[in-house]
């Protein structure tokens, strides 16, 4: 088995410009960004996983957040077209940076939009957040392209975060995760465990038994390790404070 490819990309130095929806705008220190992205990095990096770098891209501020610009479902990358219309400028070099993962690939197209943060994907179903950024044509694309390839795709609204995986993501075991204020619609998971904060919700699956998540929710990483995982965490105040968390500075390639 070939070793997890991780795609980042590093941030701009104009990160503090980019966008907001839901939070009101506090001070970036982009010094402090660079060292908590590289920090990120690094907790991949140990874990042998191999790091592919998206090129710089220097004038897209919220470029560091790469899981929006594209999501891979086994051997397909589905290039997203971004809901924000200050963020179309990241895609080619994202397409660039996709073209030499050896993925077959596919694009959503004008006048569908969908952002990488709306998707979560549970076993071989894939929660789809109808929000700010995903239309409802970015999500009939999407199951065009998936239905055939055995993924079931499944709608949920959002509206009280940005993206649906502000909200919630999973446990290694499938259990959805949420800070319950912020979730629209519970219900629509088979499996949903409220959790007490909000920076707790985000969590990378580093392998069957450990996650990492945010180091700004402690009482969350204890719930977590209750339930028996290792819980692994990064400072990314810098990107919480741009309504990023630990899911959107990167792309899990795993084979
Ligand atoms: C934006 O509004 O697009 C960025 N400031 C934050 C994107 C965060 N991405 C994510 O949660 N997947």
């Amino acid at each position: 088995m070939t070793a997890p490819r991780l795609l980042v990309r590093r941030p701009s130095p104009r990160l503090a410009d980019g966008e907001l929806t839901h939070l009101e705008r506090l001070p970036v220190d982009p010094v402090v960004a660079l060292e908590q992205w590289e920090g990120y990095v690094e907790v991949f990096r140990a874990r042998g996983w191999q790091i592919v770098e998206v090129d710089p891209a220097d004038d897209q501020p919220d470029g560091v957040f790469v899981e929006d610009a594209v999501i891979v479902f086994d051997d397909l990358a589905v290039l997203c077209r971004a809901g924000a219309a200050s963020r179309r400028g990241e895609a080619p070099s994202i397409r660039a940076a996709v073209a030499r993962l050896d993925l077959e690939m596919a694009e959503v197209a004008a006048p569908g939009t969908l952002d990488g943060g709306d998707v979560l994907k549970v076993g071989r179903v894939v929660y789809v957040g109808a929000s700010s950024r995903t239309d409802a044509e970015g999500i009939a694309q999407l199951r065009r392209m998936l239905e055939p390839r055995g993924w079931s795709i499944v709608e949920v609204p959002v509206h009280r975060v940005l993206h649906l995986k502000s909200a919630v993501t999973a446990l290694p075991d499938g259990t959805v995760v949420g800070y319950a204020p912020l979730v629209d619609a519970p219900e629509s998971f088979p499996v949903f465990v409220g959790i007490p904060e909000e920076h707790g919700t985000a969590v990378v699956v580093l392998d069957e038994r450990t996650v990492l998540m945010s180091a700004d929710a402690p009482e969350t990483a204890e719930v977590y390790r209750k339930r028996g995982l290792e819980v692994v965490t990064a400072e990314v105040t810098e990107f919480e404070k741009l309504e990023g968390c630990v899911t959107c500075l990167s792309v899990r390639v795993r084979d």
